[in-house]
Formats: C-alpha cells, structure tokens, sequence
C-alpha cells in the first residue's frame, strides 16, 4: 500500500499557503462578518502543548466560518511587554526587546507550521512603541475624563518581584506570578476608576450568562461582589464629625455594642487617644506584616486595640467602645463596623477576647447551641420608643430600620461593591511609561498627544534591577523634562502600565493594525466587532476578561465604539496535563510539542487535541493516542487515492446508502461545531471515512460518484482540524488548493429524511398488517398506529385484547 509521507505534505503545503494566504480578512468583503479571537500569548519561549490546544480548538470554529462563506478575522499578536523578558534580560545583561523579538520570530513560524489559520498581515507586538503610543493615548484620554488618577493608599506589595500589583493579581494572599507571599505597603499610585462601572459590568453578565462558562460568569459576580445594606452615622465623644459604617444587616443594629476600625485606616489614627496611640503604633507593625487572607480568616484569635473613644449607638443610646482591630479592612466599606457579636462570629470572637457584651437580636431556633447566630428568625430586644422591630424576620427588620434611619437623617440604605479601582501603575521597566509630566508648578500635567510614544529610556541588565522604585527614576536625563504647559523644569512619572492596560484594548487594534494616525477605526471595529468568539484560558475570568469589558464600556462612552461589549461568545480550554498532573520542570513530566509534532506531524496532534473529548474538559496526554490519530489520517488519506470518478462527477444516481450517510454527516458536523462538540465532530468524520471504505472494497465499488462525494467531504470536513491531510487529499482528488476555502458541502435535504421501515402486525401469529413508520419510532406509538389500523379493527372484530408485544420498529403481536 502507498504510505503516507506526512514531512513530505507538510513541507508540500507550507509555502503553498503562504503564497496563497486564504486567510487574510479583507475589512471590505461584501460578506458577512465573524470576528474569531484566542488570547494572544505572551512570548516567554516557544510554543508549548497548552499553544497547541487552544490554537487547535480555536481553528475549528474560524475555518468552519470561512468554509461556511464569511469573512473571518481572526489576528494573532503577542502581549510582549512583562516581567519574564524583564527578568531575563538581566540575568542575561540584555535588552528586554532583544529577548522578545527572538521569542517572537519563533513563536510565528511555530503557529504557521502549525497551519493555524491566523492572518499574519495584523500582527503586532504591545512593546512595540508604534502600539504602545496608543495604550499611552488612551492613558490620556482615561485621564480627561477622570477616569485615571493617582492615591495614596495600603497597596498590594510584592516583595519578589519588587512591584505593587492590583488585587486582581494576588490570588490567595500570593503574587499570582511568582507565588511570592504579597504584603502591604502604604504608596501614592496610578488608578483607573472601574468602580464607576460596577453596576453596568454586573448588569451585562446577565446576557453574558447565556454564551459564556458559568464558571467566569460567576467569577466576575463574586468579584465585582455588589452587597445591599446601609450607612449608619455613629456619634463620637468629642469630635464633631460622626464616623459612618457599612453593614449588610442594618437590622441588628439594636446589638451593636462596640464598633471596630481599620487599624491601617487613616480614621483610626485620627480618633485615638494620646494615650492609646503608642499601643495603636505597636499594633500597626504587627499588622502591615499580615496577608489580607490571613486578617479575614474566622479561625484566628481576635486581635484589637482600644482606642480611648466611645461611640453613641443611634437606636439604643448606649456608649460603646470603639477599637482598632485588623479583621476590618481599610478599603472596603467605609473601613470602619459597627460589631454585632450576637450575629457576627467575628464580632463574637473578638467581644470573646475583649469581654465585650452580646445582645442577641435575632432569636436563634430554640435548639441553638452555637455562637453567633447568622441566620434568620424574629427580631429580639429591637425596640425604643420610636421604633419596634420586634418579631420581625430579617428582611422586613432591615427595611424598617432603613426607613427609620433615613427619616431621621442617621443612615441611609446603600449599595456597596467588592470591586475596588485598578491599579495600574508598576514600578519595573518592561512597561509603557505612564504620559504624565510633575510640575512643580502645574502639577499632574498630560504629555500632549502630538508628542506620543514617550519611548522608554535605553537600559540594559543592571540597570533594570528593581530596586522598589521604578528603573525608570534611574535615567536622569529621560526623567528631566520640561512642562508642557509652562515650560519650566519638570519631571517625567517614572511608573509603567500594568500589562493589562495593553491588552484591555489589543482586539480592536487587530480591526486596523497599520493605522498610524489613531489608535483604531472606528469605523472598521465597528464592522468587525464584538467578537463572535473568544477562546483561551480561564484563568482569566476576573483579570483580562473584567478589564477589557471595562475598556469597552469607557470606549463607548467615549464615542469611539458603538457597542458595550468586546466578546459576545466564550470557550475556555481544559487543560492539557501528564499523568493525572500539571506538567512541570519538576515533576519531570512536560511534553515537549516540538518532539510530539516531529514524531506524529501537525495534523495528528491537532487531531488528538480535538479528538480528546469536549474542549472544556483537561486533556491528561499520557492517555492520548496520537500514533492511532495518524493512522486515522492516513486511512483518510487512502480513499482520496482510491476514487476512480471523474472529477465534476454528478453524485445524483450514486450509491444512496453512502450518499446518505455523507449527508448525514455534514448536516450533523456543522451543528456539533456551532455547538462547541469538536470531538463528536472529529467522531461522525471517522464513521465517514469507515463507510466509504465499506463502499470502495464491499460495496458500490470506487467508480460510483457517491464515493467521490464522501471522499470530498471528507477533506472539507478535516479542513478544520488536519489541514495537511485535507489540502492533500483535497489535491489527490483532482482539486486546486486549497481546501480551506471551497465552501461548506452542499447538502440535499432529501438525504436527510429518515427512510421508512415496515412493521408486521400479527394477530394471533398471522400477518394482518404491514406499516409503514419511522426508524425510531417508540413501542407506544407503534402499539398505538397498530391498534389504530383499519385492518387490524376489522381482524380484531371486536375481540379484547389481552397482550400486545411491540418489538419497534418492526413487530406488533396482538393476543386475544
Ligand atoms: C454589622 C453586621 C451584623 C454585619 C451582622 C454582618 C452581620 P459584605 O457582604 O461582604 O458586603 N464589614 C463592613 N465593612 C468591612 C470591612 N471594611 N472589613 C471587614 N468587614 C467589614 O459584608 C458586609 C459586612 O461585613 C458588614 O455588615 C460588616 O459587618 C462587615 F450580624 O455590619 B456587618
């Protein structure tokens, strides 16, 4: 038999492609349009099997487009800025350009061996200043509308890679880089104000629900993390202003007996005592040493400080001491309580340790044993002399006390969010600087946009160490400036982006890559977006995923988009493991993609990918087959060799048997790839190359154009998945390349109509009937249509029936 070369086709169809590049979107095609887009990587090294997959499922759905007539963009580029290059272009004393432009080159020439369909004309890198001018532009532009501004604050600190990250980057109390312990550190730095779309970014996940993983969904509700409660004004002893606190369960404010602050607040520093502020200052080290994890836990002894006030409760008049402890948390609320240890277990613990009182007001089920109690009953010892709570459940207690306290100007009821505003800026090199100038006499000044890219300034190796304040502050003619508005002596901000910025915005560069003169087309993204698709990893439901909703909601408003959301639909890929474990250095169990595609070539380790079972699911590659994923291909590739019908060959009059089975199959691969089933896809193509095969050698004979007909719809149909295979096959079969473009098969709705088979009804071991029904058709309607019949009645003659015994779809025994 002829053996299938598959380095030979391979190196066959590469230049081939790139000759012909099918996959070029062209922005005017007067078709219609599907935006398909995958996370772009960052360029760290070469390819690895996690590239593999994502790109193999990813093409599915972006040649299945193509095939089914539209024009498909589908842009590939690389998020380059970042701290590996940063990293080791020190170790190597380097720039960090030079090391990402390598990877770069690489990781192009592996994707387009890997025939994924990308249009290579819209690449870009994010470190490149033709692309990071634009991210510094809409800086600015963030920055007009208030939307970007500097505070100083307790931020998130890293004390590995010696940066500040946002709190979507420190998962588990660890940097989510490098699993480094993050600590706090009180700092002045850059924000966006994504606060200000807290609501609109929950709201739109309500029809996101419908297209994207729960598991993000769910994700960025908990992140986002919208809480109903009030705002309740306290008096305090001695000082004019009342101290406001944030509480979801403004019911039981009856039991508030202490209130806690911040330790880290600014407030607290400003209610303590002389008395009581060396013990806070004490407290304080303490403190700033602990994760934010670590102070939210409820198994952990309460720790606090007096802070020589008391408070006034506003409903029972009571007096009651105010603390600083470090289970509140500056930033959230109003970073101070007021503690409810009847129905608090943190305010329980902590009144444990200060001997504090406890007044329950929520009466616990009478076989209660535990502590605080948190869940709903009657209101308990909730009552003055103006209002009275008593018996109430929670929800209706909250209500009234709202009402109560809104009418006498002591609180009102409030929404509060999780979500706090993103830091933004990084004090590392590998960034886009941030297009600020400080004057000392104009203040925060905006780089005029006429003078955009400020390029970074020229470092290498040692000069890129961090050293806690930006590398940047090191370049001292760079940071020396003058003011763009007086002309005096200023100086540059010294802090760069967080990669996120520039990749909040990268798919809407795609629509317009070479525009020199604005960021994007409206006009273009507009025509292309939001994108129809958004494949890759989950591990970035809250980060990227929140970020560039934002982007875009910030961007409408703006004018410059005329939709509100980026990504309409979304798949995310398992991953691919070893051996039941994540692959790692360590554990020594890393597939190395280079030596799978040597020893299987492209196309079967495409396949295997697809193949392994629903996209979502984790791929453990030590059970995979690649070698049994060649061998199909290689059968495949055999019926192209064998069809012995002129090329044009009318199927009409071929073997019908096949014929359906052909059409069967592309009707049905077309449902399962808009619905996300490529493995069933690849499942129902490999039934198809089996019947043909039983056509060729059993059946109808080669010569019969049914099998013509199969063989083609095998190569499109493998189109989406081994493209190699297909173009040749696709070439044996008579046609020019390439494959990827002819268009989806035709089919004839005919084929797809169920063929009948007769039923016998038998009366008492006689045939009196023959029916004519559908394949699967179930016992009870065949038993039914039985007894139905016209001539089974008159046979019957009135007779009961006793029995009938329904073998569908093909007998009916009737027994009298
Ligand atoms: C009194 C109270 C009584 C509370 C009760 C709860 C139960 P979510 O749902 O997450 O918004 N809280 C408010 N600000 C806080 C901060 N900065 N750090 C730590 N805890 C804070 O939680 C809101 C509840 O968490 C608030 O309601 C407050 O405690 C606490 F039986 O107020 B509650």
């Amino acid at each position: 038999a002829e053996t299938y070369d598959v380095v030979a086709v391979q190196d066959k169809w590469l230049p081939v492609w790139d000759r012909l590049q099918p996959f070029r979107a062209d922005d005017d095609a007067p078709r219609e349009k599907k935006y398909a887009l995958t996370m772009f990587p960052y360029p760290s090294g070469d390819l690895h099997m996690g590239h593999a997959e994502v790109f193999a499922l990813h093409d599915v759905m972006a040649r299945y487009w193509w095939q089914k007539g539209y024009e498909v963009l589908n842009p590939m580029g690389f998020d380059s800025f970042g701290l590996p290059a940063e990293n080791a272009a020190i170790k190597n004393d380097e720039h960090p350009d030079t090391y990402t432009r390598a990877n770069i080159a690489r990781s192009i020439e592996s994707c387009k061996k890997y025939a994924a369909s990308f249009d290579w004309t819209r690449t870009f890198n994010t470190s490149d200043p033709e692309y990071y001018r634009w991210t510094q532009w809409l800086f600015l532009k963030f920055h007009e509308r208030g939307l970007a501004y500097r505070k100083n604050s307790p931020v998130n600190w890293c004390p590995q890679d010696q940066t500040v990250l946002a709190n979507e980057q420190v998962v588990g109390g660890t940097c989510e880089r490098c699993g480094a312990e993050v600590t706090k550190k009180e700092l002045t730095q850059w924000y966006f104000k994504i606060t200000d779309y807290a609501q609109e970014l929950l709201d739109g996940l309500d029809e996101l629900e419908q297209t994207w993983p729960d598991r993000v969904v769910t994700a960025q509700r908990n992140w986002i993390g919208r809480s109903e409660g009030a705002h309740v004004d306290f008096a305090i002893e001695g000082r004019d202003e009342p101290v406001t606190v944030y509480t979801t369960r403004p019911d039981t404010l009856f039991g508030a007996t202490f209130m806690v602050v911040a330790a880290d607040a600014a407030l607290a520093g400003e209610l303590v005592t002389e008395e009581q502020r060396p013990a806070l200052d004490d407290y304080l080290v303490e403190v700033r040493k602990e994760t934010e994890i670590n102070r939210l836990s409820t198994d952990r002894p309460k720790t606090g400080v007096f802070l020589g006030v008391h408070a006034t409760n506003p409903l029972t008049g009571t007096q009651i001491p105010v603390y600083a402890a470090d289970y509140v948390l500056a930033d959230y609320g109003t970073g101070a309580i007021m503690a409810v240890p009847g129905q608090d277990q943190r305010d329980w613990e902590f009144a444990q340790a200060f001997d504090l009182p406890v007044i329950r007001t929520v009466q616990p089920p009478a076989d209660w044993e535990g502590e605080a109690f948190t869940g709903d009953g009657p209101a308990i010892n909730s009552a003055n002399d103006e209002i009275d709570l008593s018996g109430l459940g929670v929800a209706e207690a909250k209500s009234t006390t709202i009402a109560y306290l809104e009418g006498q100007g002591l609180g009102r009821g409030t929404v509060n969010f999780r979500l706090r505003d993103w830091l933004l800026s990084r004090q590392r090199y590998w960034g886009a600087p941030i297009p600020i100038v400080h004057c000392p006499v104009d203040g925060e000044v905006r780089v005029p946009e006429d003078q955009l890219p400020v390029t970074l300034p020229d470092l290498r190796g040692a000069d890129l160490k961090p050293k806690g304040t930006s590398p940047l502050g090191g370049a001292t003619e760079w940071v020396n400036t003058t003011c763009p508005t007086c002309g005096g002596p200023a100086t540059r901000d010294t802090d760069t982006m967080d990669t996120f910025v520039d990749s909040s915005w990268y798919m809407f560069r795609y629509c317009s890559p070479q525009d020199h003169t604005q960021a994007f087309d409206s006009a273009k993204v507009n025509a292309w977006m939001p994108c129809n698709l958004y494949v890759g990893g989950v591990e970035h439901a809250v980060l990227h995923l929140l970020y560039g909703r934002f982007f875009t909601k910030v961007l409408n408003d703006m004018g410059l988009v005329d939709f509100r959301e980026p990504w309409l639909a979304q798949l995310n890929q398992g991953f691919v493991i070893n051996q039941g474990k994540k692959m790692s250095k360590s554990l020594g169990n890393g597939v190395n993609l280079g030596d799978q595609l040597g020893a299987f070539g492209v196309d079967a380790v495409r396949l295997t990918l697809v193949f392994a079972g629903p996209p979502e699911d984790d791929i453990d590659w030590a059970d995979m087959s690649p070698a049994g994923s060649l061998k199909f291909l290689q059968r495949a590739w055999r019926l192209s060799g064998d069809v012995a019908s002129e090329v044009g060959a009318s199927p009409e009059g071929g073997d019908v048997a096949l014929r359906r089975v052909t059409a069967r199959t592309v009707h049905d691969a077309g449902e399962l790839v808009e619905s996300y089933r490529f493995n069933v896809m690849v499942a129902r193509v490999m039934e198809l190359v089996n019947a043909t095969r039983k056509a060729i050698d059993s059946g109808c004979g080669p010569a019969d154009p049914a099998v013509r007909e199969a063989a083609e719809a095998v190569a499109i149909l493998l189109s989406l998945v081994a493209p190699y295979t297909a173009e040749e096959m696709w070439a044996r079969l008579g046609h020019e390349p390439t494959v990827a473009r002819t268009g989806w098969p035709e089919v004839d709705p005919a084929l797809l109509v169920e063929e009948s088979v007769t039923a016998v009804v038998q009366i008492k071991g006689k045939v009196r009937a023959r029916l004519e029904v559908a394949p699967d058709i179930s016992e009870a309607d065949l038993e039914q249509l039985a007894l139905a019949d016209a001539s089974v009645q008159r046979a019957l003659d009135g007779a009961t029936v006793r029995k009938v015994i329904v073998r569908a779809p093909k007998l009916v025994n009737i027994v009298t």
